[in-house]
């Protein structure tokens, strides 16, 4: 009979899990126990950055990722990467250790108590198996959880003394299980949605990140030209992934976050059609019309919650690369008039310092071929994605959560799941700190992520808010000799701060190729950054 911690590790590999992140404590260290060597254990110097690092190893490689977190104060730590993985619709097995359980009812030290409660509003299940024996049920269990729609974390803890308790007999039979979660589109709500782009005389497609994540990446672009659509990027805060190359000439930009900017901006459509995103990721709050007069929405979704709390439209839920297809499929081509192209992206003149749009305009001269963005320079997003311009799948990752410390962690684990892709990953150097400790596993491990940090020595868009909510005289927005290169450098990644944009470009090239970790620090003017 199996040990459960032979059931489980047997599970771990027929679902592919053998990367598993993680921060150890004593009652952890049972599970780790007899480590076995096709099993890659990535130590994240907090459980903040191993959950951020797990999240962008799950969606980097499309598949669950496990995370392993020390008890109580290790899944306090997680919470903001858990929040963030929710948002991002990342499958994610969380476990947590626990005392043994002869311990718990007295509550010993470390015991989690009501251990469920911890992660229960952020994860999809939370559950403490009632024996051990049940143990490898339960992670089962949770995998297919974190993996149906809406993707998202799911949670498991894990008394310390179940490790080497006889597994139920019944476990092999847990594990031998395939669970196949795509459903299709009802394909009379397919026709009636055809019919309605085909009446429609000014539509226009709103591309959101599960276009990406569905592989729905090549009909969204088929859809979009057949019917010569107009394509706005779902507004950035939400928007994790991207849906539609920024490149292509239909591309329009990305929608604004607000609800009166996303009318005006929509003016004169009569159908807007919004693929793989909520309707919408709104912030912050600028009140006006939903929607423009005369304008009507149709939203695809495989989220159920994001079809129901949608303030207007109608909804079609199921997966959406699955009703892209259908659509393409359906849809004829059109005889509408294609709308004009964006204009090229200009990075206005040299400045010292350089602003952040003159360091993304170089960034994507030395961009290399299959390049991936991890991005968390809040308040130069909108820059980044105008001079870049990303054309390709699984090239973007962003905390649609918008809780800070998903950049740098995330970039580690996109950097494992995708070893032959060059990874960048652009921060604000406050949005360093709360996952500072990832470059110790960047060096330690040896992930050639090349950082690229921009130092405007503020909470630029904080301010940026302060001005939209008419806050005047608040403190704590200024970051001055914010030392990241130095902090980086102590950590073992190999470190420069450059001025003007000829240093720039070579320590970027260099950065690039260097297949090391590797960070350049950039000063840049203060402000917002918007094109
Ligand atoms: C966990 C967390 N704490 C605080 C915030 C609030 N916040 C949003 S943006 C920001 C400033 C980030 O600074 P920096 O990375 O330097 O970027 P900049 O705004 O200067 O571009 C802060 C503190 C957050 N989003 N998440």
């Amino acid at each position: 009979m199996a040990t459960v911690r032979e059931a489980a590790f047997e599970l771990f590999r027929e679902h592919g899990m053998t990367t598993i992140f993680g921060n150890p404590g004593s009652t952890e260290l049972p599970m780790l126990a007899e480590f076995p060597e096709d099993f890659l254990y990535v130590l994240a110097l907090q459980e903040a950055v191993a959950v951020g690092m797990a999240d962008g190893f799950a969606q980097a490689s499309g598949r669950p990722a496990h995370v392993n977190l020390h008890t109580a104060p290790g899944v306090g730590n997680g919470m903001g990467g858990i929040f963030n993985a929710q948002a991002n619709h990342s499958p994610l097995l969380v476990t947590a250790g626990q005392q043994v359980r002869a311990q718990m009812t007295m509550q010993a030290n470390l015991t989690n108590r009501e251990a469920t409660r911890v992660a229960h509003p952020f994860v999809k299940w939370s559950y403490e198996p009632p024996r051990a024996a049940d143990v490898p049920h339960a992670l089962a269990r949770a995998i297919h959880t974190a993996s149906l729609p809406p993707k998202g974390p799911a949670f498991v803890s894990l008394p310390m003394d179940d490790w080497t308790a006889e597994a139920d007999e019944s476990s092999t039979e847990a594990m031998d299980r395939t669970v196949e979660s795509r459903s299709g589109p009802d394909p009379e709500a397919i026709s009636a949605l055809a019919k309605r782009l085909a009446d429609a005389s000014n539509p226009v497609l709103v591309a959101g990140p599960d276009i990406d994540a569905s592989g729905g990446w090549d009909d969204a672009v088929g859809l979009a030209e057949r019917q010569k659509l107009p394509v706005f990027a779902a507004p950035a805060p939400g928007g994790g992934r991207l849906g539609f190359p920024e490149s292509h000439p239909l591309f329009q930009g990305v929608l604004p976050p607000a609800i009166g900017p996303i009318a005006e901006t929509l003016k004169g459509r009569d159908l807007v059609l919004v693929v793989g995103s909520s309707v919408f990721p709104y912030y912050p709050y600028i009140p006006g019309p939903l929607l423009p007069e005369g304008a009507e929405l149709v939203a695809i979704t495989s989220d159920p919650d994001e079809a129901a709390r949608a303030p207007m439209g109608d909804v079609i839920v199921c997966d959406v690369a699955l009703a892209l297809r259908a659509l393409v499929a359906e849809v004829g081509e059109t005889n509408r008039a294609e709308p004009t192209p964006l204009p090229e992206p200009s990075p206005g003149e040299e400045s010292d310092p350089l602003t952040p749009t003159m360091v993304h305009h170089t960034l994507a001269q030395v961009f290399p071929d299959g390049g991936i963005v991890v991005l968390e320079s809040p308040s130069s997003t909108l820059s980044l994605r105008n001079q870049l311009r990303l054309g390709t799948p699984g090239s973007y990752y962003f905390a649609a959560g918008g809780g800070l410390g998903f950049g740098l962690a995330a970039a580690i684990g996109v950097q494992l799941a995708q070893p032959d892709r060059p990874v960048l990953c652009v921060l604000g150097e406050g949005s360093v700190q709360y996952a500072v400790t990832g470059f110790w596993t960047a060096a330690a491990y040896d992930v050639p992520v090349t950082f690229l940090i921009l130092r405007n020595e503020e909470y630029a868009i904080l301010k940026w808010f302060a001005d939209v909510e008419e806050v005047k005289g608040a403190p704590g927005l200024d970051l001055p000799a914010l030392e990241v290169a130095q902090v980086a450098t102590a950590y073992g990644v190999s470190s420069k701060t450059v001025a003007g944009r000829d240093e720039l470009h070579e320590a970027l090239s260099t950065a690039i190729s260097s297949e090391k970790p590797e960070l350049v620090e950039v000063p840049v003017t203060p402000g917002m950054a918007l094109f």
